[in-house]
């Protein structure tokens, strides 16, 4: 793929970079993005209607099985070729901010480092009422395990639906988006908010606002540059574009 030499020279240049990743970026992975999550018997439910404290007051053992279900299609799946050219870049860029909406923990198990987790991680479960966290649970039981502190239901540490990101992360990952000089929004269809205010934050700011995605998105329009293809093909060419012949 063929980049334009200004947007080279831009990122050549640049020392503050935020990124912010979606279920595309995992696609080339093997899992499957939000849009088409649902296969077999899932395929009747919509993804809100599943990741929400509604559908989990409503029917806790179909959301925690789904959970189970997502959980184990992520053991067996590793970081494609996208996540590790992000590990690359972090190297390259003195202030480099990952902001992402997965919660398959694959950019910490590629090397990412300054990892902003906005809607939590599937791999770990806390008690719906006490929040304790707790490492070890039974998954093939009848009903959903319980916390051993004060017997509530254990829940998946993800954001849902209708439930407020972590505070930390967001106001990280605000301040990211509003003092970078590049942004880079890669495999999100930008539906989902807050996280899809980001961009429009950073160009609000006048960062390079840049795409990286298999199909337009709501966002494209507003964009600087917009690569529309495979993130696990282009991120790679686009770390061997810039820092592979030593330009910096
Ligand atoms: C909140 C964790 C305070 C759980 C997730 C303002 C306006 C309207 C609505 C709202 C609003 N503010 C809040 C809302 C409500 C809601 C919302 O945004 N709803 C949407 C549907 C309109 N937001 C919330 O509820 C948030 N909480 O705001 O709290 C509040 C509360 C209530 C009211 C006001 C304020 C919480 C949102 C977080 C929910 N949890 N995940 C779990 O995973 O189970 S969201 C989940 O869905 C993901 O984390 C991700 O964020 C989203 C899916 O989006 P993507 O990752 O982009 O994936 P998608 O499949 O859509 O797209 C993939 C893209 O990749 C596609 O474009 C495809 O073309 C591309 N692609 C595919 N393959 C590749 C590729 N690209 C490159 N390479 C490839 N190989
Ligand atoms: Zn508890």
């Amino acid at each position: 793929m063929e980049f334009p030499s200004e947007f080279i020279r831009f990122l050549t240049k640049a020392s503050r970079v935020a990124v912010l990743t979606g279920a595309g970026v995992s696609q080339e992975s093997g899992l499957r993005t939000f849009r088409d999550a649902q296969s077999g018997l899932w395929a009747q439910y919509r993804p809100e209607d599943l990741a929400s404290p509604e559908a989990f007051a409503r029917d806790p053992k179909l959301v925690w099985d789904w959970y189970a279900w997502r959980r184990e299609a992520i053991k067996g799946v590793r970081p494609n070729a996208g996540h590790y050219a992000l590990t690359e870049m972090e190297k390259k860029i003195s202030e480099f901010t990952l902001v992402t909406q997965n919660v398959d923990g694959l950019h910490r198990i590629a090397g990412s480092a300054n990892i902003l987790e906005l809607h939590g991680n599937i791999l770990k479960v806390r008690c719906s009422e006490c929040g304790t966290f707790t490492e070890t649970w039974d998954d093939d039981v009848e009903s959903v395990p319980r916390c051993e502190k004060c017997n509530g239901l254990l829940r998946p540490d993800v954001v849902w639906f209708g439930e407020s990101l972590p505070r930390a992360e967001l106001e990280a990952a605000v301040n990211a988006a509003r003092t970078c000089q590049v942004f880079f929004s890669i495999g999100t269809s930008g539906v989902v908010q807050s996280a899809a205010a980001l961009a429009h934050a950073a160009r609000n700011k006048g960062s390079v606002v840049v795409e990286i995605n298999a199909e337009p998105t709501p966002l494209t329009p507003k964009v600087d540059f917009a690569f529309h293809g495979k993130s696990g093909e282009i991120l790679p060419e686009l770390v061997k574009a810039v820092w592979a012949n030593g330009l910096s």
